[in-house]
């Protein structure tokens, strides 16, 4: 069924229409209609207008939830008032494999470590409660590492949780100790919190030991969570391939992983916002190359291993990998062709973090689903906009002298916010760069960008657009409920999963389907409705 779709330039002035005319012209720049024969900006990672109320998280959350949340055997230990460990305690849906637990048996998941501050610390300074809790961690569970998380209050006090975690790792001995100053106002969402998770990995972890991998294709795989246990169907895969994975981060993680991860020959980036700046420091500090893929999708999939086989420029490893999407892929694309019938043709919107919103479009896209409108909560405009990234480095140094280059070179050459001469003089050079292509590139002309979409606006575009499918999280999920429309949640994946890779794929289509098979969200009344009220925001008490 082919519906009409509402002119994208005349629900955005009828949205920014509500608003004060400066909030109006602010907003406006987060909303762009999509035309691909120009460039377009995409505003993002800018502040929250106050008053708005908008999707995002802290800094703290980006930082101690997401990046470092899912790696098993750091105990994560939150300097901060309760609520905010409390908050943060298997609120996100981290998984690990069981028979796996960490080297040693470790798994610090389902634990809540917290200094749990009081007005006295606040008034008197928190430190010596700190240094007390990390021995206390110490003493009942010995772990390989500790990683002390700052919240808000710490900032305003000024508690130095670097200089405490200094001290008590130099105190142990045998057990690694690092601060991270990722106070929940940092920043404009968690986008910062990542920041630093990913530059005190780096400081703190990657690097420490040099045990050399026994794999013939050994990669990390960067900005992969294992939501919904994503991670265990990719090392499927991978394993399939004969493909060796150093380390996650952090799906499924552990402190060795990170630790040996330099001694990978490639790093493969998923998320691309949270973990960039990983890939691009271990770049440039251990020469490992990186580039984007994507694995949520059957093709999508394919693509991503063939990149592969391409980049090791292996044919044995070529054939391997072929061997395996023949065996994977016509299963995937079956099963895309059973739910057609009930998805064709249908419209999603899909408003979630940094990178899934642009990933899952062409998930729904093979199931002949058209992604009408999208945004993140906190990307930055690459996110959108796409950019040209580092040269491709090989991995045998006479391909091309680009190893030596590498070393040897203007380090400058090697930053990746390189200006279109610098690119050009690449090129000269030899060196081949790709470009990573953000969300823009992948949707269709007319189709609405809106970057860090608020909540009056998400409803506006729910009306307008009727979709059958609202992809977001938590926050949302009950509200478009109650509006008639099915909520898939991207962030949990409402306790399916997994999603990624060919099986993954399977799965969604088959949850998919279900969602838009049934009709029991027409069929409920919101409570707002019977009251007569018209709009959830003035429902009558
Ligand atoms: S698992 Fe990732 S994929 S890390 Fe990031 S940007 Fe969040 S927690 Mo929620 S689901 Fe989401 Fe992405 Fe990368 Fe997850 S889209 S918002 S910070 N995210
Ligand atoms: C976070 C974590 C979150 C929240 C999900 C949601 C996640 O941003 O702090 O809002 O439903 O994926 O768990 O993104």
């Amino acid at each position: 069924e082919d519906k009409k779709l509402p002119d994208p330039s005349i629900i955005k002035e009828e949205i920014l229409a509500k608003y004060p005319p400066k909030i109006a012209r602010k907003r406006a720049k987060s909303m762009v209609v999509v035309d691909k024969s120009m460039d377009q900006e995409v505003q993002s990672n800018v502040r929250t207008i106050p008053g708005i109320i908008t999707q995002r998280g802290c800094c703290y959350a980006g930082c101690k939830g997401v990046v470092l949340g899912p790696t098993r055997d750091i105990i994560n230990l939150v300097h901060g008032p309760i609520g905010c460990s409390f908050y943060a305690w298997l609120t996100r849906r981290n998984q690990t494999d069981p028979g796996e637990a960490g080297p040693d048996g470790e798994n610090f998941i389902n634990y809540c470590f917290s200094t749990d501050m009081q007005d006295s610390n606040i008034v008197f300074g928190g430190e010596k409660k700190l240094k007390q809790a990390i021995q206390e961690a110490y003493d009942i569970f010995k772990p390989k590492a500790i990683g002390v998380f700052s919240t808000c209050p710490v900032g305003l006090i000024g508690d130095d949780v670097h200089a405490v975690s200094r001290e008590m790792k130099e105190k142990f001995g045998d057990c690694n100790v690092f601060g991270f100053s990722c106070e929940g106002y940092k920043g404009v969402s968690q986008s910062a919190g990542h920041h630093i998770a990913n530059n005190q990995l780096f400081k703190h972890v990657i690097g420490r030991d040099n045990t050399q991998p026994e794999g013939k294709y050994n990669i990390n795989l960067l900005g992969e969570y294992n939501i919904g246990g994503d991670a265990f169907e990719l090392d499927r895969i991978f394993e399939l391939c004969g493909i060796n994975v150093i380390s996650t981060f952090s799906g499924n993680s552990n402190v060795t992983g990170f630790e040996r991860s330099h001694t990978a020959d490639l790093n493969l980036v998923m998320c691309h916002r949270s973990i960039n700046y990983v890939a691009e420091m271990m770049e440039t500090k251990y020469g490992i190359p990186w580039f984007k893929v994507n694995f949520i999708g059957g093709d999508a999939t394919a693509k991503s291993l063939r990149r592969i086989g391409e980049y090791y420029e292996d044919p044995e490893l070529i054939a391997r990998i072929e061997e395996v999407i023949t065996a994977e892929l016509p299963s995937v694309k079956q099963a895309a062709k059973d739910v057609l019938k009930t998805t064709d043709g249908k419209l999603a919107m899909m408003f979630v973090g940094g990178s899934r919103a642009h990933h899952y479009q062409e998930l729904f896209a093979e199931m002949g689903m058209t992604t009408v409108s999208a945004g993140y909560e906190f990307a930055h405009r690459d996110d959108y906009e796409g950019r040209k990234v580092l040269p491709t480095i090989k991995v045998d140094a006479d391909s091309r002298n680009i190893e030596e280059l590498k070393i040897e070179a203007d380090p400058e050459l090697y930053n990746p916010r390189k200006t279109k001469v610098e690119l050009e003089d690449l090129e000269k050079n030899g060196l081949e760069f790709s470009e990573y292509k953000g969300m823009k590139n992948d949707m269709a002309d007319q189709s609405l960008i809106v970057d860090d979409i608020s909540h009056w606006e998400a409803d506006k575009l729910i009306e307008y657009y009727k979709p059958d499918i609202f992809c977001a999280g938590i926050k949302e999920k009950y509200v478009v409920q109650k509006m008639g429309i099915p909520l898939k949640q991207l962030h949990s994946y409402d306790y399916g999963g997994p999603y990624a890779g060919f099986e993954g794929a399977k799965n969604f289509y088959t949850d998919i389907e279900r969602m838009l098979s049934t009709s029991i969200w027409k069929k409920l009344k919101a409570p707002w409705l019977e009251t007569g009220a018209s709009d959830p925001c003035i429902c009558a008490e």
